[in-house]
């Protein structure tokens, strides 16, 4: 039987002078290890018997007062407190950028191999130049439906990207699930390891990531790509990604990967209906409570045509930026896009105003 479990939703963020101000006065509680703080905060339970959730708004005080007598929620308020160390030597105290370089037979698709590596690194160039802080270089599709890519295919399409990408001084992260092209990657200077499937679909992919000693970004995600849709069912979608991700953490440390190279992500779209990717982004604050820096990703993707009625995914642009904007408001430390440039002037924006 389930234990009964606390959560800690921060809500009410304050940003900059702000923050420190009401940090000061005790009217607000440090969050992400950077220049944020949170004014009040959802405090659910869930009782490990009947499933059933309640929830209660406090203000940063009461919840001061209240971590006195209760240990689990003093234990909460110091993993949203915690400092989040470099990730693949980037500070996180500012808004980061990873663009989206895909390698498939589909994005880059006019004759040849070498062709297509070719234009992938000028894409790769191109955004690092718009101000990427990192390039996500993926030659599997993920898509629902989509064909599975041999190893060897996927090796001859990511490989000679990722060398010359790095080779020009580039962070790059590799896009798989795929133990043997982690491993090889890396080998040609990838930095960060970037899996959908947070190191579950490949029995070997634990032990590799631990051996290399490399950081890793583990996203939520439930099934595989072609029936995590059949999956996408929650009690509470939020409160149930945290806990599977708490799961995919402990597997990883568990596999000697050290919890200071592990980055998390909830996972926007992968086994997820409009309102659990909704739900997740509402109350995106609430994945700090795991204390490690957090990746937000939805650029384009479906849920936003959902909300909108813009069916064409190029032309979701608007939407993207808006709810990546209320990710970093939110205080997630790295933003997965398309459009860098665009994406970059927003972030150059928001922390023009947020930060005084
Ligand atoms: C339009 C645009 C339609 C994008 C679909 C998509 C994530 C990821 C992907 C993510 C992390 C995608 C590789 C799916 N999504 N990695 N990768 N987090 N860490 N679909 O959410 O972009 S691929």
């Amino acid at each position: 039987m389930k234990r009964d479990r606390l959560y800690l939703i921060p809500d009410g963020q304050v940003h900059g002078a702000a923050a420190r101000t009401a940090l000061a006065r005790g009217l607000a509680l440090p969050l992400a290890g950077s220049d944020l703080a949170f004014t009040c905060g959802w405090l659910v339970h869930r009782c490990g018997e009947t499933g059933e959730i309640s929830r209660r708004l406090l203000g940063a005080q009461a919840l001061r007062e209240k971590a006195e007598r209760v240990p689990q929620l003093a234990e909460w308020l110091n993993r949203l407190a915690a400092p989040r160390p470099a990730f693949a030597g980037m500070s996180l105290d500012t808004p980061r950028i990873m663009g989206i370089l895909n390698v498939t037979p589909d994005s880059f698709s006019d004759g040849g191999l070498h062709a297509e590596a070719k234009k992938a690194i000028e894409h790769g160039l191109r955004m690092a130049q718009a101000g990427a802080d990192v390039i996500d270089v993926g030659g599997e599709s993920t898509r629902p439906g989509a064909s599975e890519v041999s190893e060897g295919e996927e090796l001859d399409r990511v490989i000679p990207v990722v060398e010359a990408l790095a080779r020009e001084g580039l962070t790059v992260s590799i896009d798989t699930r795929k133990a043997t092209v982690m491993r090889e990657a890396v080998k040609a200077g990838a930095r960060i390891v970037n899996d959908v499937s947070a190191l579950s679909h490949d029995p070997r992919a634990r032990a590799t990531v631990a051996e290399l000693g490399v950081p890793v970004i583990l996203m939520h995600m439930r099934g595989e790509p072609d029936t995590m849709m059949k999956l996408a069912d929650y009690t509470d979608a939020p409160l149930d990604v945290f806990d599977e991700l708490e799961e995919a953490v402990s597997r990883a440390e568990e596999a000697g990967i050290a919890r200071a190279n592990i980055m998390i992500d909830p996972g926007i779209g992968f086994a997820k209906k409009t309102e659990h990717n909704l739900a997740l982004t509402r109350h995106l604050a609430l994945l700090h409570g795991l204390g490690l820096p957090l990746l937000y990703a939805a650029s384009r993707k479906r849920f936003i045509g959902e909300v909108t009625g813009v069916e064409r995914a190029d032309a979701r642009l608007a939407g993207s930026l808006a709810v990546a904007q209320m990710a970093l408001v939110a205080g997630a430390h790295l933003v997965r896009v398309h459009d860098v440039e665009e994406t970059a002037q927003m972030v150059r924006m928001l922390g023009m105003l947020l930060t005084n």
